[in-house]
C-alpha cells in the first residue's frame, strides 16, 4: 500500500553513521527523514538502494568559491559550478568563506558574498567568515551581530599579506569568539620566515613552482601551529587548525591536547594523495598545479595524516578547495606567464573528489572504518559548524540528503569531473568508488547524470559548534 505522507522510500540501504551500520527502509517527507525501519510503506516515488551502502550527504566545510581576488586573478568555480562538482561527488552542503578584504566592513564582505551565491547553489550553503581587519567596530559591533545571526565560525590567517593579521589581533579576535561561542579557525604558517626564505630563493634564481615547498618547509608549520594554540590557550579558548600537512603540526596538536587544550584539526586530501614531488621535479611549470598551502610533503607524512584521521587527531576532512584553471591568465599563469613562485596563486580543485578519494582509499582499502569516514566528512564539520542534527546524520528529523554508493573501478579523469578547472591533481588515479546518487531533501542531484537545481541551494543559518571537547570522538 501507498503511504502519501512517504514522498519517498530508499529502500534496501546498508546506513551508515558515525556510529553504526545497519540495514532499513529511509522514508522521507517534506525533504526530511521521517522514518527508518523494515518494510515501510510505499512511498509516492521509490529507490531501490539494494544493499548497497548508503552515508549522509558529505558536508566540505572548507572551500572557495567565487572568492574576490586582487586583479588578473580569479577562482574558476563559482556558485553554480562549485556545488554542481560538489553534488556530483556526494557532497551536500558547503561552506565557502566571505572574506573580508582590508578596508572593508564585515557586514559589506557578506552581503556580497550573498550576492554572489543567489540563484545560483545546486546545494545547500552556509558561510564562515574571514578576519582580515578586526578594527574596533569589527571586533565590538559586526562580528557579535554576525555570530547572532548564524554566521558562528571565523578563520584567522597567520600569513598571506593581503589577510594575515598579527599576534595582538589573532588575540583580539580569539576573544570575541569566545565571548560569542564562535568557532575560530587558524591558517597556521609563519609569514616573516615565509617572506625571509622566498627572497632567499628568488635571489638565487630558484622561481620554478617546486620551490613554494622549499619556502615553506613544515617548521614554518609548525611554529604557527604552535603559536596559534598557545595564543587560543591565553584566551582560553577552542581553537580549529586548518589543512594540516603532517608530522611536525600533528606533533603540536598532539602536545596540545596531552595538556588538556581544546584543540581541533581539519585535514586535506592533498596531504594524503599528492607530495611535494607533484610540484615539480625538475623545473618544469606543471607543478603550478599542485601549488598550496600548506604544501602537500612526503610519503612518510601521508602516513602521518593517516594516522591522525584513524586515531582521532583529526576532527574534520574538507577538500580546500580553491580552484584556479592552469592555462589562464586568470589562474596558474597570470597574465599568461610562468611566474615565479610566489606570484602562482595558492589552491586546488578537491570538492568532487574529496568524498570518492577517501571511501576508496580509506574505507575500501582497508585504513578506516565506513563509520569514521561519516564521522569525518559529514558528522564532525557539521557539528563543529552548528549544522547538526539537521546535516551530517542519517535521523529521524535530519535533511534527506543522501549518498548511495556504487563499488566499482574508475580512473579518475578531469573530462569527467563537473567543476570548471581544467585540471584536476589525481589525473589518471583508479578508484573503488563513486556516489551512484546523491540526494539533497529527497531530490536527485546526481544519478550519473547531474540535475541542475540552481537556486535551490538553501542558505544555512549555523548555531553554536557542538562538538565534543576531545574532537568529537564521543
Ligand atoms: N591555501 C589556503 O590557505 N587557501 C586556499 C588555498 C591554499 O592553498
Ligand atoms: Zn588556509
Ligand atoms: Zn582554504
Amino acid at each position: 500500500m501507498t503511504d502519501p505522507g512517504l514522498d519517498l522510500v530508499v529502500r534496501r540501504a546498508r546506513v551508515a553513521t558515525a556510529s553504526d551500520t545497519f540495514d532499513a527502509d529511509i522514508g522521507v517527507a517534506g525533504g526530511r527523514i521521517v522514518q527508518l525501519g523494515v518494510d515501510l510503506p510505499k512511498g509516492v516515488r521509490e529507490i531501490d538502494a539494494a544493499g548497497r551502502v548508503v552515508t549522509p550527504g558529505g558536508v566540505d566545510a572548507h572551500c572557495h568559491f567565487d572568492q574576490p581576488m586582487a586583479p588578473p586573478l580569479r577562482m574558476a568555480d563559482d556558485f553554480d559550478t562549485g556545488t554542481r562538482a560538489a553534488a556530483c561527488g556526494g557532497t551536500t552542503t558547503v561552506i565557502p568563506f566571505a572574506a573580508q578584504m582590508k578596508g572593508q566592513s564585515l557586514k559589506a564582505a557578506v552581503a556580497d558574498y550573498h550576492h554572489r551565491a543567489e540563484g545560483r547553489a545546486h546545494v545547500d550553503y552556509a558561510f564562515h567568515l574571514i578576519v582580515s581587519d578586526p578594527t574596533p567596530a569589527v571586533l565590538k559591533e559586526e562580528l557579535p551581530a554576525l555570530i547572532r545571526d548564524g554566521y558562528t565560525s571565523f578563520k584567522i590567517y597567520m600569513t598571506y599579506e593581503d589577510l594575515k593579521l598579527d599576534d595582538g589581533q589573532i588575540l583580539d579576535v580569539l576573544e570575541v569568539a569566545r565571548e560569542h561561542g564562535a568557532m575560530a579557525m587558524v591558517h597556521a604558517e609563519n609569514a616573516d620566515c615565509i617572506e625571509w626564505l622566498t627572497k632567499r630563493l628568488e635571489a638565487a634564481g630558484r622561481t620554478a613552482p617546486r620551490f613554494h615547498a622549499h619556502s615553506r618547509p613544515m617548521l614554518v608549520e609548525r611554529e604557527a601551529t604552535h603559536r596559534a594554540i598557545s595564543l587560543a590557550e591565553l584566551v582560553d579558548v577552542p581553537v580549529l587548525i586548518v589543512h594540516v600537512s603532517g608530522r611536525e603540526a600533528v606533533e603540536q596538536i598532539r602536545w596540545a591536547r596531552a595538556h588538556g587544550l581544546k584543540v581541533y584539526a581539519e585535514t586535506c586530501p592533498q596531504y594524503l594523495f599528492l607530495t611535494a614531488a607533484d610540484l615539480g621535479i625538475d623545473d618544469s611549470y606543471q607543478g603550478a598545479k599542485c601549488v598550496c598551502s600548506p604544501p602537500p610533503r612526503d610519503k612518510a607524512n601521508q602516513e602521518i595524516i593517516w594516522d591522525g584521521l584513524n586515531d582521532g587527531l583529526f576532527t574534520l576532512f574538507s577538500s580546500d578547495h580553491a580552484p584556479f584553471r592552469y592555462d589562464a591568465p586568470e589562474g596558474k599563469k597570470p597574465d599568461g606567464e610562468e611566474v615565479s613562485f610566489r606570484h602562482i596563486p595558492n589552491g586546488i580543485p578537491g570538492v568532487e573528489t574529496r568524498m570518492p578519494l577517501l571511501y576508496s582509499e580509506g574505507v575500501l582499502a582497508g585504513r578506516m572504518t565506513l563509520n569514521r569516514f561519516v564521522e569525518l566528512t559529514a558528522t564532525n564539520p557539521a557539528k563543529a559548524y552548528g549544522l547538526h542534527p539537521r546535516k551530517g546524520s542519517i535521523a529521524i528529523g535530519s535533511d534527506a540528503d543522501l549518498v548511495i554508493w556504487n563499488e566499482r573501478e574508475l580512473v579518475l579523469r578531469n573530462a569527467d569531473l563537473h567543476h570548471a578547472v581544467d585540471y584536476t591533481p589525481y589525473e589518471g588515479q583508479t578508484l573503488k568508488a563513486w556516489p551512484a546518487l546523491t540526494l539533497i531533501g529527497g531530490a536527485v542531484v546526481w544519478d550519473g547524470q547531474f540535475h541542475p537545481r540552481a537556486g535551490l541551494g538553501r542558505f544555512l543559518r549555523c548555531g553554536k559548534p557542538t562538538l565534543a571537547p576531545d574532537g568529537g570522538r564521543n
